[in-house]
């Protein structure tokens, strides 16, 4: 687990708390609530018995602030307690939990009465007032949780999280004495996403917003769902995470030590329901009442509602982000098509999901990143300034429109326009022969290549076991696992190019375009784009690897870049499924998001396609019916699959070649 010291502050901290959330070993029907006790206490929350030595020089203050409908939330106001001259406040609104001054005396007593976390200490240096919130709804925050981004701006009284910062900013500017009435508000992830959804009614005190990995649109993209096909295990634990109780990060208890044993025996998603969660976890419920692009999922589709730079906005993503990779591109996006003064900025370095907050940031698993402390970097030199500027009128704007950490080459690069100017997207292609080159095949004759896919042995999307999404640290790395783990699979089709006699850059959207048919009526098709290492190229002994023991070095690894799923039901409409024809061969177009990456000379390119990823997207039945999610274990049937190489239906991937 990731402690205070060295990470995000509550965020992920909290998540440790685990509850038993498991099957009566009697009826095996109902729920039995274990309250148990915390498994690992982090270090910021333990309250200890002992008065610690030390006090820390920051005082934690706790208040209930009320919003619009008379609902208080839980706020806690961190700072100095030698403040002397008017500071800014950064606020963090959150549903994780907030710390306590025992937690700062805590560690106060341990590492100094100037402790604050890492990922604060270079804005601590500058001076802020520190603000933490519950959400509405947990812990002593009244009122109730929503697992929601919903925000109606024709309905001013509406419970939301637009509301809720709009009401928190205006009472922390005009009550939290000696504050230079200037607001910045930042997080990650949900934190991220509270912070981003200011942008849609921003408060006169709100000077600077810092989105980090903030989701956009759950049915699209990022936790819930990758267009329309359900992250099963993501959506499935974190739902229990948070609406399990009040109180608590409740981390769903298996019964089985392998999640993929016990996703597969689970079996139909009606039994999640039926036999475990009976009906009490809301958003579980909205997920499965709503497995189309609907209503319900647009009106959570909030960016649609944000055509402009509102506020100054330094939005961040994590290439190889394991949960909210692409939100983070879209409020960019979005907020360009209105920039005039240049206020809408993006930042995206090789990090999974909150890495940047971490202590260093030097690597991400086993791939060093050039002796930069990648994570320390954007703090120092790119977060903290911004804040700088924006809040305490010092320092001066970025000059930059986007700032990337390309891999390969390991530089940080800044860009005037993204995608870049001079990015030309250029076709690797698939060949029959399990070849992958930038020439395309000639022959006019249909070629293919084939394999049968079975959900009963679905593909697992990482090694197994396969560890509870949290609190364990396996999942953070998953997207950058190496692939050779699966790609001796009979399901698992492989491409591979010749080793590169040059150095191929990519800077911008990655897409596929896959020409394939399965003899099913519905069906999935995963494309990852690898970077496959030489089999020597790295001396372990120089490459900085703390445990240069055997298989603990790049060489031969299988790096993915890209990977994404796309299903069938929907290639031609999100709102209204359709049934593929059997064996009818169809373009699927299969987006890989942004990238900065270089394939080095000696390296060779690879592609790997499937048509399982199991659990974290759950399985489809092969068989097109009005919703998966009331699929019985019977319709769940073998297809074979077929991907297409050739003149006529050429399956390419389309890399942005820079030079
Ligand atoms: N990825 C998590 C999340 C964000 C927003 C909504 C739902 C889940 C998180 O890490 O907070």
């Amino acid at each position: 687990m990731r402690g205070v010291k060295e990470g995000l502050l509550v965020r992920e901290a909290v998540r440790h708390s685990s509850m038993k959330f498991h099957r009566s070993a009697s009826t095996r029907r109902s729920v039995l609530l274990v309250l148990c006790v915390m498994l690992v206490l982090p270090m910021a929350l333990q309250a200890q018995a002992a008065a610690p030595a030390q006090k820390s020089n920051y005082s934690v203050q706790e208040f209930m602030v009320p919003m619009r409908d008379g609902v208080h939330l839980q706020t806690v106001v961190i700072r100095r307690r030698d403040q002397t001259q008017p500071l800014p406040i950064l606020l963090t609104r959150t549903p994780y939990g907030i710390p306590t001054q025992e937690a700062f005396d805590e560690n106060a007593a341990k590492y100094g009465p100037d402790w604050v976390p890492d990922s604060w200490k270079q804005l601590a240096a500058d001076g802020y007032i520190f603000v933490l919130q519950n959400l509405r709804g947990r812990f002593k925050s009244e009122g109730v949780f929503q697992l929601t981004s919903r925000y109606d701006p024709h309905n001013p009284t509406q419970a939301n999280e637009t509301n809720d910062a709009y009401d928190t900013i205006d009472w922390l500017v005009k009550n939290v004495p000696n504050n230079n009435g200037r607001v910045g508000i930042y997080g990650v992830s949900y934190d991220g996403l509270t912070a981003a959804l200011t942008l849609l009614h921003p408060p006169p005190a709100l000077k600077a917003i810092s989105e980090q990995a903030s989701p956009v649109d759950q049915w699209m993209n990022d936790d819930m769902h990758r267009y329309g096909a359900l992250r099963e295990s993501y959506a499935f634990e974190y739902s229990v995470l948070e609406e399990a109780d009040k109180n608590k990060n409740t981390n769903f208890d298996f019964d089985t030590y392998d999640t993929y044993e016990w996703y597969l025996r689970l079996g139909p998603l009606t039994h999640a329901n039926a036999e475990y969660l009976h009906g009490k976890i809301p958003f579980w419920n909205d997920i499965m009442e709503h497995p189309n692009y609907d209503s319900f999922w647009k009106s959570e589709a909030w960016v649609d509602q944000l055509h402009s730079s509102t506020v100054p906005d330094l939005n961040v993503a994590g290439f190889w982000d394991q949960e909210d990779p692409w939100g983070p591109w879209q409020i960019f996006r979005h907020a360009e098509e209105h920039d005039p003064n240049n206020t809408n900025f993006m930042v995206a370095g090789p990090w999974f999901h909150g890495e940047w907050q971490m202590p260093e940031g030097a690597n991400i698993g086993l791939l060093p990143f050039g002796g930069h402390k990648t994570s320390l970097e954007f703090r120092e030199n790119i977060e903290a300034p911004f804040f700088r500027y924006y809040l305490h009128g010092e320092g001066s704007k970025p000059d930059w429109k986007v700032t990337t950490f390309e891999t390969g080459s390991n530089t940080w690069h800044t860009w005037q326009t993204w995608p870049p100017q001079d990015e030309k997207p250029t076709n690797l292609y698939l060949h029959a022969d399990g070849t992958l080159s930038f020439a395309p095949d000639s022959g006019a004759e249909p070629q293919y290549r084939q394999y049968v896919s079975d959900p009963a042995n679905p593909v697992p999307y990482r090694t197994r076991p396969v560890s509870p999404t949290y609190p364990r640290p396996e999942w953070r790395t998953w997207e950058m696992a190496d692939q050779r783990f699966v790609d001796h699979r009979p399901d698992v089709l492989t491409f591979v190019s010749e080793p590169l006699d040059h150095d191929v850059r990519i800077a911008g959207p990655v897409a596929a375009d896959l020409y394939a048919s399965t003899s099913g009526t519905d069906s999935d098709f995963i494309v990852k784009l690898i970077d496959v290492f030489p089999q020597s190229g790295q001396d372990t002994a120089t490459a900085g690897i703390a445990d240069p023991s055997y298989a603990q070095s790049m060489n031969g690894y299988e790096l993915p870049i890209a990977m994404e799923v796309r299903r069938g039901r929907f290639l031609h409409s999100f709102d209204h499924p359709q049934p593929l024809v059997p064996n009818k061969p169809v373009d699927w177009q299969i987006p890989l998001r942004d990238h900065d990456h270089v394939f080095l000379k000696g390296h060779r390119i690879m592609v790997q396609v499937q048509s399982t990823w199991f659990p974290v997207i759950d399985r489809n039945p092969q068989k097109f019916m009005p919703s998966i999610y009331q699929a019985t274990a019977q319709d769940y049937v073998p297809a074979t699959q077929r991907v297409y190489c050739s003149k006529d239906l050429p399956s390419h991937i389309v890399l942005p070649v820079v030079q």
